[in-house]
């Protein structure tokens, strides 16, 4: 392809997201309009999309899909609200806040995502306008939490634990101010504030329609790979000095750029990539290299096609060095080449950790990120008494964990008990696999689901659990991911086992990701259902068992062995 045909995406037809973009006013549409509709408990279908630029999804309760249709019912709608959250902080005053609206509003459920944010399941139309507004009094917004805009930004968990990390918060906060939408819609939709008149106000970063797609931001500290760094849209890679006077302090960041998960069954077209790391920059140069590669997206993402307008296909189609190029040109100077890192890790560190100036931070293991009142395991009640003590603040990990963080020495007996109390210890002594296991929502409330997920994922890490005591590998590490479609929303191309939704009862099963998050597994077997995954797993935890190396994980066994080969990268 010439360097000119290259020059712009080509001119397709915009796809129909482009246009309800394109109207919107600044992402109102008609939103308002749409909310006061008593005849419905949905929105208008336009307003769908726009709604989730201010971080809200209309959804439907699936399980009830089929009955109502039968009673000629409309679905039953109801909306997801996520937060917007840089580096998944809150104060105990904001998790009461947010624990009191989902009991009120939601399904009393808060859930922690995989990218360290809050969602309320269940909310319904007339509702949602107050559930909006009480999180924003306890000063928790949810802009551009979901929609074409950069999404919460992610930093490594446990901030506190050197005042670097703190550091690195805190920088997590400013890309996701600067790079916030700055149109005033959000307030006046859902805060009465100002009414605009005449045109909608100009978006310096965006422009008028915004980013061809979702982008996401993420910010690591090695060696611990917490946010799955190289599956950002944009990522920074924190390195540290180590001699003399820069010992310990932040000197800047290894920039990424292009990674993204996504994928859908039978399209090649589309896929999974992790992202290439592409140069050094210093702290001062972060906003203005986050907003350029932003803009970069912005202009050369493809908007015809939604599922190939991520930025990791940009890069893909146009070659990296093209990126670098258009980059540095903006820019105005060039970057300098990475420099050296090395993780060791890839989940959460569980249990209490001691932070640099005394105070202490306990992970507490959240399975599935489903914080709710169960029989044996109140943790919506239990973690309110714990918020309702609490002198120190709640951190929200990328893994769907939540840290009990800076609490005072003198405090941390207190905080056990009511752990203890409420059962929220209990899974810090299950197994490691079961521990780091992640599993997406899916069912009943994720409209793309096709199987089960964070419900399945219980019974599934039993039956791993037995497969491996069964075969001698009684806590052995292992990373399992499970999504209901292959959108890829617990990050499984990034787990050693996955189990991508195909059909009701039925994975793909993908085998063979490194266990620091920088290899891709790929595709073993396909559209199975759970007793030929038992199958293949029992036979391939026997030949582990006998043919391992000492620490030797199992997705770097299977390529050792052959067992995995390039060619099933799909
Ligand atoms: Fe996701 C869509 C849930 C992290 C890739 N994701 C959805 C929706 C909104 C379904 C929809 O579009 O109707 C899901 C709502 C389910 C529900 O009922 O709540 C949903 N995604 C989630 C969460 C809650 C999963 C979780 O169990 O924690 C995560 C919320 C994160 C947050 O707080 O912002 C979540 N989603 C991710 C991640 C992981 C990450 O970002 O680290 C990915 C893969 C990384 C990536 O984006 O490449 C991810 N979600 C997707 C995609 C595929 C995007 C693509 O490029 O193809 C979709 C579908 C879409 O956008 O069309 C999607
Ligand atoms: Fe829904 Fe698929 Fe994301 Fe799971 S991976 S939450 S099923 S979109």
């Amino acid at each position: 392809m010439s360097t000119e045909t290259l020059d712009r995406p080509p001119a397709k037809p915009e796809s129909a997201v482009e246009t309800i973009k394109k109207a919107s006013r600044g992402l109102r549409g008609s939103l308002v309009e749409s909310l006061h509709d008593p005849l419905t408990g949905a929105i208008r279908e336009s307003d769908t999309q726009l709604i989730k630029f201010h971080g809200s999804y209309m959804q439907d309760d699936r399980d009830l899909r089929a009955e109502r249709e039968h009673q000629k019912l409309e679905p039953a709608y109801s909306f997801m609200i996520r937060t917007r959250l840089p580096g998944g902080v809150v104060t105990p005053q904001q998790w009461l806040a947010l624990s009191a609206l989902a009991r009120q509003y939601g399904i009393g459920s808060l859930r922690l995502t995989t990218r360290q944010a809050f969602q309320l399941h269940g909310v319904i139309k007339k509702d949602l306008k107050q559930t909006m507004q009480g999180m924003n009094a306890a000063l928790v917004d949810s802009i551009s939490a979901c929609g074409d805009v950069n999404r919460n930004v992610m930093a490594s968990a446990n901030p506190v634990e050197s005042k670097l990390h703190e550091e690195v918060h805190q920088w997590a906060i400013k890309v996701s101010e600067h790079l916030k939408p700055r149109t005033r819609a959000y307030h006046e939709i859902w805060l009465d504030g100002e009414k605009l008149v005449g045109p909608a106000e100009e978006e310096p970063l965006y422009g008028p329609v915004y980013l061809p797609r979702k982008f996401k931001t993420g910010i690591v500290v090695p060696p611990h790979n917490d946010v799955d760094v190289f599956s950002q849209d944009l990522g920074f890679i924190a390195i540290v000095g180590k001699d003399g006077e820069e010992a310990g302090k932040l000197l800047g960041f290894n920039l990424t750029v292009g990674g993204g998960l996504g994928a859908t069954h039978g399209e090649p077209q589309t896929f999974p990539r992790v992202a290439d790391v592409i140069g050094f920059l210093t702290p001062d140069q972060m906003l203005k290299v986050s907003e350029t590669v932003l803009m970069i997206q912005r202009d050369y993402g493809d908007r015809s096609d939604r599922k190939h307008a991520r930025l990791k296909y940009t890069i893909a189609d146009r070659g990296v060095e093209w990126f670098k190029g258009e980059l540095f040109q903006r820019l105005g100077y060039s970057l300098p080449p990475p420099r050296e890192y090395k993780f060791t890790t890839q989940g959460d560190r569980f249990g209490w950790t001691r932070g640099y100036d005394g105070r202490w931070h306990l992970t507490l293991r959240i399975e599935s990120g489903r914080v709710s009142d169960r029989p044996g395991a109140p943790f919506l009640t239990g973690l309110e008494k714990i918020a309702a003590i609490h002198q120190g603040d709640f951190r929200l990990t990328a893994n769907q964990n939540l840290i009990i963080a800076n609490v005072p020495p003198e405090e941390c007996m207190n905080i056990d008990k009511l752990v203890a109390d409420y059962g929220l210890g209990k899974a810090l002594f299950t197994s490691p696999v079961r521990r780091d296991a992640l599993a997406c929502v899916a069912l009943p409330t994720c409209a793309l689901a096709m199987a089960e997920a964070e419900r399945y994922l219980p019974g599934f890490v039993d039956r791993v659990d037995e497969l491996l005591i069964r075969n001698g590998l009684k806590d052995i590490p292992l990373t399992v991911r499970i999504t209901g479609c292959p959108n890829g929303c617990a990050r499984p191309y990034l787990a050693e086992i996955a189990l991508i939704g195909r059909a009701p009862g039925r994975y793909t099963l993908r085998l063979g990701a490194d266990a620091v998050g920088s290899r891709l597994n790929v595709i073993y077997r396909d559209n199975i259902d759970e007793a030929s995954i038992v199958a293949v797993l029992d036979e391939l935890f026997g030949r582990y068992a006998r043919a391992r190396k000492t620490d030797e994980r199992f997705g770097d066994f299977l390529w050792r062995v052959n067992e995995l080969k390039p060619e099933m990268r799909a």
